[in-house]
């Protein structure tokens, strides 16, 4: 069945990774009566870690839809993954859903994850709104936590339900927009009674209907002088405000409860259909090319937010809708490619067995198998039209570690089946390392390689040995010097000659490899000036000190003399080499390592000690931010010191702690530590 665009919500759980995402899932959709049992994460039961990976972690790793219906209305549920090393697909739900729930640990309120995943959702105009779970844990506190998220996001974050009772006591939820009260039984399907409102909350509950009612008011200068006079302002129009306030990032509701208990999820439902917007009230899509209505009437246009690599139903590409119908046994056009694709069956997502459609209009979300080139970032269309979507802002692949298959010959499969990885996941970074000709394997960090690794025994059977991640050392030079190289050979027949005077000298961080030609009166033939050049930057491929790469350095061709017979290309470059060689060793060659900055989130009393471990790495606090119940600390420090560190971070912060990356810049190995290095790479020599 086809549901109009005004019917449907499009709707995205994301935050910190454990703060209950997957568990509010499974309630919202038990509660939906898309599934028949409340499964749970501990047991592995949930509807969406549903990969072997995940439930080994206890950890989602990628997005997952399920569609069901409540109200009337159909309700796509986008589970997203908190951890940082798999935000690609956080950010791809966050692209093709009107409003984002952003799931917060009582316990814990804001933490590193939530701040990033709100920026991209203000970024990208989404509708939010906040659910306070975990209530029933020790410490949880809601009204902490509410001005925790205040403080974060804004003075328009207004609660529309606070709880009753705290901690195990916490037994249900006072409504804020009718004034009614509902007290929850254990964890059952329909398990909300209505009950009056207990006397001990609710000079609470009226001091914050007041807070909500105010911000309401806000949204209608109607509305606000009714309120003003004191007349009634009705459900409806309440709920309208709010929605409309919501709608655009000028109110964002918190409600609350306890995901593993199912208590408040009905409501959270309610607040779903009747707080957030559908595709229509939202707006159409706005690109620079085309602004797409989600009208069913419209020309098809569909966009693939997710690709899922299957080894046995190939390729499943999840896509929304933002103008038209998209029909099963059509054709389409994949805009980036220009080729045809055939569309089959159409998958849609409801509970755990997904069902077919024949169908899916404008707004609405589905999947499609067997597509031959289409996945994430592309445009399925009618016709051709030059589409694209605004490109995720995703982190650089830093931690980078060689793999090697573990039966001989297996080389094409690892590589066909990572292949396959990265189009699921845009953050992984495939290339053979220029060096030693390795495969190497980027990932964002040691576990997102990890995962990678598992991936490839569980959905492909290619087993692979992971080597410890290399340090992309770097070389420069500190002086500038010059030399002379003349290649010469006069063995019988046509000899070989080659002869240049070369100047080289350190240019400005960044600048890479500079070539200055100042040959006058034709010393050299204009011929075969490229063959120096090239001579050149082959010889700072390999650096004199270890045989890292050489950056930033200019070289000058200042003189050099010829043969009318024995002068060839080949000879000039070797003549190149040889001088560069000698000129790098006269240079004062120096040491380069990257930096990264480390953003840590760690248990305010654990932060003395993480720091003393991260002086004892060379890093360089760069500052520190309480951020809810954890302490945000952001410091420098050199990649070397951060191979293996997620496990000691671990075992510092009582598993607690998670900390980000990304690259700074180079900077030169401290002179004391330059030996180990090159010790190092002596005994693992980086020519192959
Ligand atoms: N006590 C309690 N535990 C919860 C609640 N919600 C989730 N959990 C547990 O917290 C852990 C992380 O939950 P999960 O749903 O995987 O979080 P996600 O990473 O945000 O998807 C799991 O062990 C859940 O069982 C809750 O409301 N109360
Ligand atoms: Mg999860």
């Amino acid at each position: 069945m086809r549901h109009h665009a005004e019917a449907i919500r499009n709707v995205a759980l994301v935050g910190h990774r454990g703060a209950g995402k997957t568990s509010l899932n499974e309630a919202l959709l038990f509660e939906a009566g898309s599934l028949t049992r409340l499964g749970s994460v501990l047991d592995g039961t949930t509807a969406s870690d549903v990969d072997p990976d995940e439930q080994a972690r206890q950890m989602s790793i990628s997005a997952t839809v399920s569609s069901f219906e409540w109200s009337e209305r159909k309700i796509n549920l986008l589970d997203t993954p908190g951890e940082p090393s798999f935000v690609a697909d956080a950010l791809g739900a966050l692209r093709v859903c009107e409003s984002a729930i952003f799931v917060i640990n009582a316990v814990m309120g804001v933490e590193v994850a939530t701040m990033r995943l709100w920026n991209a959702a203000a970024e990208r105009d989404i509708a939010r709104m906040l659910f306070v779970n975990m209530l029933d844990r020790e410490r949880a506190d809601f009204f902490r936590t509410l001005e925790s998220l205040k403080s974060a996001f804004g003075p328009h974050v207004v609660a529309t339900e606070i709880p009753i009772g705290s901690e195990h006591d916490v037994s249900g939820v006072v409504d804020l927009v009718d004034m009614r009260a509902y007290s929850y039984e254990k964890a059952g399907r329909g398990n909300a009674t209505e009950i009056d409102i207990p006397a001990d909350v609710k000079a609470r509950a009226e001091e914050y209907r007041e807070k909500l009612m105010d911000e309401v008011a806000e949204v209608s200068d109607e509305l606000m002088e009714r309120y003003l006079e004191g007349s009634p302002i009705s459900h409806a129009e309440i709920v309208d405000a709010l929605r409309r306030g919501t709608n655009h990032g000028s109110i964002f509701p918190v409600v609350c409860g306890v995901a593993t208990r199912n208590l408040g999820t009905n409501r959270l439902l309610d607040a779903i259909v009747e707080d957030l917007p559908s595709p229509v009230e939202h707006g159409g899509l706005e690109l620079p090319e085309v602004t797409l209505a989600p009208e069913d009437d419209g020309e098809l246009f569909a966009y693939v937010f997710k690709t899922r690599a299957d080894p046995y139903a190939g390729r499943i590409n999840l896509f929304r809708v933002y103008q038209g119908v998209m029909h099963r046994d059509t054709q389409l056009l994949n805009t980036r490619t220009h080729a045809r694709e055939r569309i089959g069956q159409l998958i849609v997502f409801s509970g755990k067995a997904n069902g077919h459609a024949d169908e899916v209009g404008a707004g609405d979300i589905g999947g499609v198998a067997k597509l031959k080139e289409t996945r994430s970032g592309d445009w399925l269309a009618a016709c051709d039209e030059p589409i694209r979507m605004p490109a995720d802002q995703l982190p650089a692949p830093v931690m980078a570690f060689a793999v090697e298959p573990k039966a001989k010959g297996e080389e094409d499969k690892v590589f066909t089946a990572l292949r396959r990885l990265q189009e699921e996941d845009p953050t992984i970074d495939l290339h053979r390392d220029p060096q030693t000709g390795e495969q190497i394997v980027a990932g964002l960090s040691q576990m997102h390689v990890e995962v990678i690794v598992d991936r490839l025994h569980s959905r492909f059977g290619a087993d692979v040995t992971l080597k410890p991640p290399r340090v992309p050392y770097q070389e420069t030079i500190r002086r500038s010097a010059k030399a002379h190289g003349r290649h010469k050979k006069q063995s019988g027949g046509r000899g070989q000659f080659g002869d240049c005077h070369i100047e080289i000298e350190p240019s400005e961080a960044g600048a890479g490899f500079e070539f200055v030609d100042r040959i006058k009166g034709g010393a050299i033939p204009r011929s075969f000036i490229p063959a120096v050049e090239k001579g050149a930057r082959e010889a700072l491929e390999h650096g004199v000190l270890a045989g890292y790469p050489v950056k930033d350095v200019r070289v000058t061709l200042v003189d050099g003399s010829f043969h009318t017979v024995d002068s060839s290309e080949l000879a000039f470059k070797l003549a190149a080499a040889l001088a560069m060689k000698q000129a790098l060793e006269l240079a004062d060659p120096v040491l380069l390592e990257p930096v990264m900055l480390v953003t840590l989130s760690v248990p305010e009393d654990t932060v003395g000690d993480v720091i003393g471990d991260l002086n004892s790495r060379r890093g360089r606090p760069q500052g520190m931010e309480p951020v809810g119940a954890m302490t945000a600390i952001k410091a420098e420090l050199p990649m070397a010191e951060l191979l293996g560190y997620a496990p000691d971070l671990r075992s510092l912060t009582g598993g607690q702690g998670d900390y980000t990356m990304e690259f700074l810049r180079y900077e030169e190995v401290p002179a004391h530590l330059v030996s180990k290095v090159l010790a190092a790479a002596d005994a693992e020599p980086v020519h192959a």
